[in-house]
């Protein structure tokens, strides 16, 4: 179908994908624009990764008065976080919430999956298809697919045979699951599998660990939302955005200035210590050299395993959860009751690290010789994380040139948000830009507020088109691999570098620094769009 046959109702100025924070914001942005934009939306409600990710104890490692929107005072002011990290479910209630206040839900089309994204050069429009057949038209085309939402759900051998529950935790069932009197295997012990294994092991007969690679998890010291903090921050709540947006991570870790080659071996320890008070993601803000010098790094990840040993009363598991590896190499997780579960009587941890799981049985999981029997399996096993949303679409831009093929050896955009060849299509936070790198609602509106410019910039100088230029993008790559490389991040094997996914090609996805990229983004807007064609 060409895109004057699509049907009048279906020709747009936006078409969005995805209904999670990305692109609510930006669906607000574009009809403040006044232009006809609609979301297409997979699942049945808005929230995205909050909609899929239900499994028991899923709740947000980023405090909820700095995890949420910033661009409505009003409801900044309105919202009541119940707790210091809001869980699952009350971040979906804000979610619908924001789509109720700002009159969004009439322009979002759910239960829609869309297959493919075609750009027609004659037209200089999208052609959208949706798995049910649907064909829609647009001159823009934003992808707010998410960085988490394609499941990374190994096909192990013989997994089909397995005659009990199967349950990825990014594709949690809306109904919930009881574990009650089962023997249940949890695969995988990264954030998602350090949040639901303690609630998981209080409800199952026997829960088995199946652990390829331990990680950092502090105590997340969640509780009730501090009502005087609450009011302090909303008092303030301007300055203390624009505070967060000057924060490399993009929120306030209360970062050290010091590094830790400045400081004593007691001033070092002092830090550790406040830092295990503050708990969680406050770890990234210990010392200013933790990313950056590797001795630095050991001192604080010797701590961890250390305050590690004195959760876990047996020292042989202790050992084997002590991860080896460079803290905050991997995402720091947060957890409640992480280690402590391992005292549990019914509860096993196997050590998969040398020995990984040969196959799926009817009655459980083999590895070796052993077979460990379950009635579910959870498998905790992350995602194709930033690339794999939109490459599960079939996106083809001039000259019918798949971004699949565009990218097989890897991403290539500028700033995360364009890629060449593919003109007025955006992406929000896609790989290139600091999104997972920072408080991604942040992230998110200034990546939204960056596509909203740019169109209103193409309206007011009667432009309709806008590419990077190859130039640009591949400045930004080496940009993106520089900064990456005067870190430690690229020395373990994380989703950061596509590494959790076999045969994914090894590069250093998100772009590390939120202040310098917006500062950058400011710069291209400034010089009318500096590194992209406007025809
Ligand atoms: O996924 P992960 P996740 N056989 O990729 C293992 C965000 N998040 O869903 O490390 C056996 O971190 C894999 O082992 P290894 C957050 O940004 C946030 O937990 O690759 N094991 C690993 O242990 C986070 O970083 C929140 O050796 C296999 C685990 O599965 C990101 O989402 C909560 C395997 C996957 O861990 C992803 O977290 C949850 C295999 N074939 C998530 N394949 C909060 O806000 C994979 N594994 C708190």
């Amino acid at each position: 179908m060409s895109n004057e046959e699509v049907a009048q109702e279906d020709q747009l100025d936006a078409i969005v994908i995805g209904a999670g924070f990305g692109g609510l914001y930006m669906l607000y942005k574009l009809r403040g624009l006044g232009l006809n934009a609609r979301i297409l939306e997979a699942g049945d409600g808005v929230g995205g990764t909050w909609y899929w990710n239900r499994y028991p104890g899923a709740r947000c490692d980023v405090p909820s008065l700095q995890y949420s929107y910033q661009f409505s005072r009003q409801l900044e002011q309105e919202w009541d976080w119940k707790e210091r990290y809001a869980p699952q479910a009350e971040i979906m209630a804000y979610a619908n919430h924001v789509a109720d206040r700002f009159e969004l839900r009439p322009h979002i089309q759910f239960g829609t999956r869309v297959a493919a994204a075609h750009f027609n050069d004659a037209a200089g429009r999208w052609l959208v298809s949706t798995e049910a057949g649907q064909q829609l038209s647009a001159d823009y085309c934003v992808m707010a697919t998410g960085c988490l939402s394609a499941a990374n759900d190994p096909q192990f051998p013989g997994r089909d045979s397995f005659a009990g529950g199967w349950y990825h935790t990014g594709r949690w069932p809306h109904e919930g699951v009881d574990f009650s009197g089962k023997r249940v295997g949890v695969i995988g012990t990264g954030s998602s599998a350090i949040q639901s294994i303690p609630i998981i092991a209080e409800q199952a007969e026997h829960l088995y660990v199946f652990q390829r690679t331990p990680n950092y998890s502090i105590p997340a010291h969640n509780g009730p939302q501090d009502s005087e903090e609450e009011r302090d921050i909303r008092a303030r709540y301007p300055e203390y955005r624009k505070y967060l947006r000057e924060q490399q991570i993009g929120w306030d870790v209360h970062a050290n200035e010091r590094t830790a080659e400045e400081c004593s071996a007691d001033e070092i320890r002092a830090e550790c210590e406040r830092r295990w008070r503050l708990g969680g993601l406050y770890f990234y803000g210990s010392f200013a050299d933790l990313l950056s010098n590797q001795q630095a790094n050991d001192i604080v990840a010797d701590f961890v395993r250390e305050k590690i040993r004195g959760r876990v009363d047996d020292p042989a598991v202790a050992e084997l959860l002590s991860p080896k590896s460079v803290i905050g190499c991997k995402r720091i997780c947060a957890d409640t009751g992480y280690f402590e579960t391992y005292n549990r009587d019914n509860v096993t941890l196997v050590d998969i690290s040398g020995t990984p799981i040969d196959e799926i049985t009817p009655a459980g999981v083999r590895v070796g010789e052993l077979t460990y029997q379950v009635d579910a399996i959870v498998s905790a096993t992350g995602f194709d994380a930033m690339t794999g949303s939109l490459q599960r679409i079939d996106i083809r831009g001039v000259g019918g040139l798949p971004l699949a093929e565009k990218w097989s050896a890897g991403p290539r955009t500028f700033l995360g948000l364009t890629t060449a060849g593919f003109p007025n299509l955006f992406v929000i936070c896609g790989p290139g830009s600091p999104s997972v790198f920072t408080n991604m609602i942040n992230a998110i509106e200034q990546h939204g507020d960056f596509v909203a410019d740019s169109i209103e910039y193409l309206r007011d100088h009667d432009l309709r088109r806008i590419e990077a230029t190859v130039e640009a993008e591949d400045a930004w790559v080496d940009q993106v691999n520089e900064v990456a490389g005067e870190t430690l991040l690229l020395g373990c094997n994380s989703w950061y570098l596509g590494a959790n996914v076999p045969g994914k090609p090894r590069v250093f996805m998100p772009y590390v620094g939120f202040p310098d990229y917006i500062e950058k983004c400011e710069s291209v807007a400034a010089n009318g769009y500096e590194g992209f064609q406007l025809s």
